[in-house]
């Protein structure tokens, strides 16, 4: 099944992950990148391209940093909820205190001088992202059930100081990004969703209209790259932005942002998340005797998230979708949100079965192209499928670590490790890049040192 058409591979495909004897290596070199990203208090996304912190970069590098340093893996999610928003939200950046040039910076977003919710200091971004960081602190939580009585303190410690932030976080997304409760979390811009430029973006995308007042601005994310097409458009670009400055004339308030944005949908993906996150967090708190209205709280929207989820499910396809808020149009899409439901779990046994069935399919992981039997963003079969633009078609091993993650919660185990095996035979030699060509595995983006992967990396060879 495994094709290996790196001209650099160091090895012949097998049709397994890296050999046992790699591993220790490949750890050591995952460990490295997030320490060569270390700002301090902070890990940057990647040095060289996304220098500060990003939410779910954040999470993920504090789950792989719990393996290695738990002070330094708590330290970061600090970091994070300090930076909250009086609202309760997580901002999807958190500026480093270094003037490093990156676009859009906090000049662009203008959260406090705009009058946002947003603390004084440090500066961050207006719009948020996946709230995956309840998988983060369950990690903390397991790593503080070790023989090792700092660990245990720390982790204790942590858990006092991050539950009300995290109640409020996940209140937040309930109350204000699902005022229908609907059991979907609205976005307001595709970088809400961590999958940027995915195409069940481009008809919410072909709806928002730049102003011809959009200031203007020169992009710095390319950069990076050799090839520029494995970024977003430069007319993706605009909308961005324009989106950016839609939320800035309205001081990112909740109510103001749902009434005015030009983009507004309703993210599968990420509802899903929101669904799995507040079961992980009910189970935390139930273990850590938080207390029991907040339980109930979390357990009442895993449950409205993973059924609002599950109605989406289009009885043609089989498969999950996303909804456009502004056309009032369901976005049927051959991506990988479409097993969205394989997160937060509550199919019946027939669609589960189909859902699965197209997943192994020969127009998903079994695809006869492919290079591992693993997801790619965008189906191979799809017209809009692109193997080396960003999230059209490219393998993202941190997808591949949250459909592992919920095969495992699932009782899947045999699932769980074919996540695993993709995403290590991505990276064994030792390139940590943001995504990879699901034809030949080639490393793409601006960077190989990419703290999303690297962690991911490091989640999965070492046991706690
Ligand atoms: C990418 O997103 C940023 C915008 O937020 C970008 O493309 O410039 C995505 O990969 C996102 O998922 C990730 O959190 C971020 C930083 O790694 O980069």
């Amino acid at each position: 099944m495994w094709r290996d058409t790196r001209a650099r591979s160091v090895r012949a495909a097998t049709g397994a992950a890296p050999p046992r004897g790699a591993e220790p290596a490949l750890a050591a070199r995952a460990a490295y990148r997030l320490r060569g990203n270390d700002l301090g208090a902070m890990t940057a996304s990647a040095a060289d391209m996304y220098p500060h912190l990003w939410s779910w970069d954040a999470a993920f590098a504090a789950i792989g940093l719990a393996k290695l340093d738990l002070q330094r893996a708590v330290r970061e999610l600090d970091t994070l909820l300090a930076a909250q928003w009086s609202t309760g939200m997580l901002p999807h950046i958190v500026f480093a205190a270094e003037q490093v040039d990156y676009f859009p910076g906090p000049e662009r977003w203008g959260c406090r001088e705009s009058g946002a919710p947003a603390p004084v200091a440090p500066p961050t971004s207006g719009i948020c992202q996946p709230p995956v960081h309840a998988f983060a602190v369950q990690r903390v939580v397991a790593a503080g059930r070790h023989p090792s009585r700092s660990d245990r303190d720390l982790s204790e410690a942590f858990l006092r100081r991050a539950w009300v932030p995290m109640m409020a976080w996940h209140r937040w997304l309930a109350e204000q990004r699902d005022p229908e409760a609907e059991g979907l979390i609205t976005i307001y811009h595709s970088w809400e969703s961590g999958i940027d430029n995915c195409p069940r973006w481009d008809g919410p995308y072909s709806r928002v209209v730049v102003g011809d007042d959009l200031p203007p601005y020169r992009r710095r994310d390319k950069l990076n790259v050799t090839d520029p097409s494995q970024r977003p458009t430069d007319a993706d670009y605009d909308r961005y932005i324009w989106l950016v400055e839609q939320m800035r004339r309205v001081g990112y308030a909740d109510a103001s942002v749902r009434g005015t944005c030009d983009f507004a949908v309703k993210d599968v993906f990420t509802s899903a998340i929101m669904a799995a996150a507040s079961e992980v967090l009910a189970e935390v708190g139930e273990e850590t005797r938080a207390p029991a209205v907040d339980v109930a709280d979390l357990r009442a929207w895993a449950a409205r998230f993973r059924a609002g989820v599950v109605r989406t499910v289009d009885t043609g396809t089989g498969l999950a979708r996303d909804r456009d808020l502004r056309a009032d149009s369901w976005i049927s899409s051959e991506t990988i949100a479409g097993f969205a439901p394989l997160l937060s779990g509550g199919l019946d046994p027939a669609a589960q079965r189909r859902m699965l069935a197209t997943f192994d399919s020969p127009t998903w992981c079994a695809h006869p192209r492919l290079v591992a039997p693993a997801p790619p963003s965008t189906s191979p079969e799809a017209a809009v499928f692109r193997p080396r633009e960003y999230a059209r078609g490219p393998y993202w091993p941190v997808l591949f670590w949250l459909f592992g993650w919920a095969f495992e919660r699932h009782g899947w185990p045999e699932r769980a490790t074919q996540m695993r095996d993709a995403g290590l035979w991505l990276t064994r030699e030792g390139d940590f890049a943001e995504y990879y060509e699901p034809f030949t595995g080639e490393p793409l983006g601006g960077t190989t040192a990419h703290s999303l992967t690297a962690a991911v990396v490091l989640d999965w060879l070492c046991s706690l």
